[in-house]
């Protein structure tokens, strides 16, 4: 009797501690795994998740209330390991969703002292309370979606907290800074994606509208709990057919799938739709016939889908067609299409980023000289959505110019999630930090408003008290069972949504929230994936371009390096454009010495730039052309400072992935092994872009190697001979 007593305690023992590391993950389910909790903060969580409660109008027809209600009841299974149920009473431990609008079960608001106005549509509270007596925990909105904002909120709060049992003295207000937060699709119509590294398109065009696919419902999940209200499905390269009746009829399916999470649809169009379509016989955005055929396909797709949220345009930009092709400014073309959108609320969202080769000007001062003049001038249903640097989402860029230069036109910014340029999916690079720098960095201009004029201020509107307001993200997301391609691809999407909500939040904690709900609450793993991350990016630009180096990528497909690219038809397709390194130093003047793009910015900033001495290290090549004997600060001349960086790049991508080896026995076996191969390959290609630049560039200066300085693994001529036809995601 005893032995079998015994065998059966042992199997007990042996399944409880059946390690989590034990199962199978495969990524799929992103942050919202809601896995068991353990003993202690599940005996918490019991007190505190007794029932849920929903206030108001019936369930049936509130479909947003209703996915809240669900993704509580999915969330509370998964980690109390039991159903909760969804209950019409109140008890102690009850979780109660309220609009405190028409209130059947709760007091007033007045009654509970709770201010839910100045939410707005879109922000919640949290709060530990007492209703009838009974102890309770008030999730509270204006709208059904802020119900769901805060149910995903609240079960974060579960999800990262070590110490559950704070849970009963909740006490948490949010609404989001930022209106519009949207994700941009570079998803052709075929399926492929523009820099996409993730798989096909997840918009599987071919089946819809009739075939659904599950994933839809699960992106739509995994979007409204970052508190992402907006996609644009398409390519901002548009084809003209998406605007025609079967194609829309696709986007409406995918408008009602996504409308229960808050989520709205929009489409880039191609300046020259009607025109192409064979529908008009121009373009021209002044144009009658024009004018019309815009006004009565904005009617056409309202009727479909009446919360269509609006237009986004890549007008003149890279051969794409635009209103300067019939001598119209911008802001002709952006406030034609605007107007059709008005009467149905939409919004148009313009882009910034132009240049052309017909234009002998730093491409870094295009889209500045092009749009600082339009000031004032634009529709008020249009945002400029404005790239986080002048150039093309380099691995590191100074914060664009015309942040803080138009303080009559709203800007959104446009953050690139998918790597295009920071090694696809392959390498490592936390994005948080990115975009940190780039909210963070003072534009220097001045202000009544506010005391430090950030890029993150001058997006939220405080600055120039804009009543729009936005923020863009080129989605990394596709079919991959992963969605990403890699899982810490994961975090960059993760950390953007975030940031969409609140600007001001850090990169650190971000990421130690995604970990917590991604990998594990262990503390000491939090901050070990932690730091890793933390350190990716930096390590990305030391061993692609350090210094304020840029663009030095392969052409076309954008893999690996090519310094030496200079035969390319426009001049600043070229990566010798960018570095002009010559027999006596490196790097492209925008001082008053060359392009003056420095005059673009505030006075000071451009004082700082100005001079090498005050120019951020960070971004000593990005404004000024240097001899390669240049003193640096640390007291090497710039030549061996540039060898540290890339020697310090590839060192920091190898304890990359030293870290990750020794955290083998914590992490689930799949994804370790998974994570563990790219960071091997990850190396591998650090150290070609290092060795690549470094034969290149010795072959330019003609300087000797220090002593002990590797010498590059391959004759340059090796590298240069590299050819990636059939690389992912080109343009
Ligand atoms: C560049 C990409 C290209 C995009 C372009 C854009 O290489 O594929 O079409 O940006 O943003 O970085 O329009």
């Amino acid at each position: 009797m005893a032995a079998i007593f015994k065998i059966f305690t042992t199997l007990i023992l042996a399944l409880m501690l059946l390690p989590a590391l034990a199962v199978e993950e495969d990524g799929y389910e992103l942050w919202l795994r809601y896995r068991l909790l353990d003993h202690t903060a599940r005996t918490v969580l019991q007190l505190q998740a007794t029932a849920i409660v929903v206030d108001g109008e019936p369930l049936s027809a509130r479909p947003s209330a209703q996915v809240a209600a669900s993704e509580l009841q999915r969330g509370l299974q998964g980690m109390l390991g039991k159903p909760v149920a969804l209950d019409s009473k109140i008890k102690d431990g009850a979780v109660i969703l309220t609009t405190l609008a028409t209130p059947s079960l709760i007091p007033s608001s007045a009654e509970l002292r709770l201010s839910i106005d100045n939410l707005g549509k879109e922000g919640y509270l949290l709060r530990s309370t007492r209703v009838q007596g009974h102890r309770v925990t008030l999730i509270a909105a204006n709208t059904d979606i802020g119900l769901l904002y805060g149910a995903f909120a609240w079960l974060r709060t579960i999800q990262t907290r070590s110490a559950a049992n704070a849970l009963s003295t909740l006490d948490l207000r949010e609404s989001p800074a930022l209106q519009l937060r949207v994700l941009n699709h570079w998803d052709n119509l075929d399926r492929s994606v523009e820099r996409g590294y993730a798989g096909e398109s997840i918009w599987n065009w071919w089946a819809l509208p009739g075939i659904h696919d599950r994933r839809y419902v699960d992106y739509a999940r995994a979007n409204a709990s970052l508190g992402i209200n907006g996609t644009v499905l398409n390519n901002v390269n548009a084809k003209p057919e998406i605007l025609t009746a079967p194609w829309l009829a696709k986007v409406q399916t995918l408008a009602e799938v996504l409308r229960p999470y808050g989520i709205k649809v929009y489409l880039s169009v191609r300046f020259s739709t009607p025109l192409e379509l064979g529908e008009t016989r121009t373009a021209d955005p002044l144009d009658p016939a024009v004018i019309t055929w815009w006004q009565k396909k904005a009617d056409e797709i309202y009727r479909l889908i009446p919360d269509f949220g609006g237009f986004l345009v890549k007008a003149n930009s890279e051969g794409q067609p635009g209103p300067q092709d019939y001598q119209r400014s911008h802001a002709d073309g952006a406030n034609m299409l605007a107007q059709a959108l008005a009467p149905h609320q939409g919004i148009l969202m313009w882009r910034a980023f132009v240049y052309a080769d017909d234009k002998p000007t730093d491409r870094a001062k295009q889209a500045y000289e092009q749009f600082k003049p339009l000031d004032g001038s634009f529709a008020p249903n249009v945002l400029l959505q404005v790239k986080n640097g002048a150039i093309d989402f380099q691995p590191r860029e100074p914060a664009h110019p015309l942040f803080g230069a138009m303080p009559k036109t709203p800007l959104m910014m446009e953050f690139q999630i998918t790597k295009e340029y920071l090694g696809f999916a392959t390498h490592m690079a936390y994005l948080g930090s990115l975009f940190e720098e780039v909210l963070q960095s003072n534009t220097g201009w001045h202000s009544e408003n506010v005391s430090l004029v950030t890029i993150a201020k001058i997006i939220d509107g405080s600055v120039h008290k804009n009543t729009l307001t936005g923020i863009a993200g080129v989605a990394n997301i596709g079919s991959a069972r992963n969605w990403s391609g890699s899982h810490f691809d994961q975090a960059n999407w993760y950390a953007y949504g975030r940031l969409a909500w609140n600007p001001q939040t850090s990169a650190r904690v971000l990421a130690n929230e995604w970990i917590a709900q991604t990998f594990s609450r262990d503390p000491a793993l939090i901050s070990a994936i932690s730091d890793m991350m933390m350190l990716s990016r930096e390590a990305v630009v030391n061993y692609m371009t350090p210094l304020g180096l840029h663009h030095l990528m392969g052409t076309g497909h954008h893999h690996g390096p090519a310094p030496w690219v200079a035969d390319l038809k426009r001049p600043e397709w070229n990566p010798v454009y960018y570095h002009q390194a010559d027999r006596q130093g490196i790097g492209f003047e925008r001082s008053a010495l060359g392009s003056d793009a420095i005059a673009q910015y505030s006075p000071v900033l451009a004082r700082l730039y100005a001079d090498p001495h005050t120019t951020p290290e960070k971004y000593l090549l990005w404004f000024h052309h240097l001899p390669w004997d240049y003193l640096m600060p640390s007291g090497r001349s710039l030549w061996v400072e540039l060898l540290t960086h890339y020697d310090s790049g590839v060192a920091q991508a190898a304890d990359l992935q030293a870290r990750w080896m020794r955290l083998q026995t914590l992490i689930d076996a799949r994804r370790h092994a998974e994570v563990a191969e790219l960071l091997a390959q990850q190396l591998q290609e650090a150290n070609w872009w290092r060795d690549a630049c470094i034969a290149y560039f010795q072959s330019i200066s003609g300087l000797p190697l220090p002593a002990g300085t590797k010498v590059p693994a391959l004759p340059l001529d090796e590298y240069k001979a590299r050819q990636f036809p059939f690389a992912p995601g080109r343009g």
